[in-house]
């Protein structure tokens, strides 16, 4: 990937989407290309045709999404997956059929199966059940994944495949019903030190254990992934070409209790904490074994609590006023 390249950043308003653009700007790649929603919508078909034959991008980053935290993913089930094979479906395809000559697309940790033994290496995908509440939301991501590696195959596209595990970062979205467990947690105990309030009501035990990257860290991920790694890197030596994509992540995880308390304390809130059981605690555990991502050079810099201390700064100057 050359300075000048014309690189297509797809979701470049949204967490992933806006950290790829930081970076990729910091490293002086000045050929960027970004639609909003409005401009272009890539559930369109035709729409998307129409983008990629007029524009021709070189590199694409496959960060557009529909995504939520367990709430939206338990919920708006239809949602997840039409709109994620929609987007998948179109921007690949025309991917290959506009020549471009590298993508990467974004997978998530959600789509191994729900007991997966840990840490989870790529090749445990596909081998036992999945989680219930984000099932909709994971066969499309599989299905993204499969594209890829299968127009590989097929017709020799360089498309590869990443799986991030929960992220965070600036630019997240901080809502009450709809956000991952990390921006929600925040914006629970900002509301309750800002009004006083006694208490703050979390969802499901507290036990389930996640791991969470910080979107800067994972950007560098990508940038150097479409810099230096080809699809023939990731399936050298293998008898079959299958499970060719890359977890990213730390390596390192905690409860949902633990994570509480870190942010109640960076958030400077004094009340109690209230857990509802009748909310899901959705996967027990979710590691990723990220020796492959390592291999390559690559390794997380920002701790957990310089990351949520970083973002929550973000948070009070860019969302508190307005909720
Ligand atoms: O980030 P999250 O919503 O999704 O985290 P997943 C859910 C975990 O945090 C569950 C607990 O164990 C919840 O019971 N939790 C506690 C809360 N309080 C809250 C709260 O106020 N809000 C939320 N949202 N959770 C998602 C998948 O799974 O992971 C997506 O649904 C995606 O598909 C994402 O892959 C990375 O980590 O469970």
């Amino acid at each position: 990937m050359e300075k000048n390249s014309l690189i297509f950043v797809a979701g470049h308003k949204g967490l992933v989407g806006s950290a790829l653009m930081r970076e990729l700007r910091s490293k002086g790649y000045t050929n960027l290309i970004f639609k909003s929603s409005a401009e272009l919508d890539l559930r369109n078909q035709a729409e998307t045709e129409h983008f990629f034959a007029e524009t021709r991008p070189e590199y694409v980053f496959l960060a557009a999404a529909r995504v939520g935290g367990i709430g939206a993913n338990n919920v708006h089930r239809a949602e997840m997956i039409y709109n994620n094979l929609m987007i998948e479906s179109n921007v690949i395809h025309n991917s290959w059929k506009y020549g471009v000559k590298k993508l990467l697309f974004l997978g998530s940790s959600c789509i191994f199966p729900k007991f997966a033994p840990q840490p989870m290496k790529e090749d445990f995908l596909l081998t036992s059940e999945l989680e219930y509440t984000n099932e909709p939301y994971a066969i499309a991501k599989i299905a993204g994944l499969k594209l890829c590696e299968s127009y590989n195959i097929q017709y020799g596209t360089n498309f590869i495949s990443v799986m991030p595990t929960n992220l965070y970062g600036e630019n997240d979205t901080f809502d009450i019903e709809n956000g991952h467990v990390l921006p929600t947690m925040i914006r629970k105990f900002h509301e309750a030190k800002v009004n006083g309030r006694d208490f703050v009501e979390l969802w499901g035990t507290g036990k389930p254990k996640r791991e969470f990257l910080y979107s800067g860290d994972l950007a560098e991920a990508l940038v150097m992934l479409m810099e230096n790694v080809s699809f023939s890197d990731l399936n050298k030596g293998m008898s079959e070409i299958r499970n060719t994509h890359i977890n990213i992540g730390t390596g390192t995880d905690l409860t949902i209790y633990e994570l509480a308390f870190i942010i109640k304390d960076i958030v400077g809130y004094d009340g109690d904490i209230v857990w509802d059981t009748s909310k899901p605690d959705g996967t027990p555990r979710k590691l990723l074994d990220i020796s492959k991502i390592k291999s390559f050079g690559w390794k997380p810099r920002t701790n957990l609590t310089d990351g949520i201390e970083k973002v929550y700064r973000w948070y009070v100057r860019n969302n508190a006023s307005q909720e």
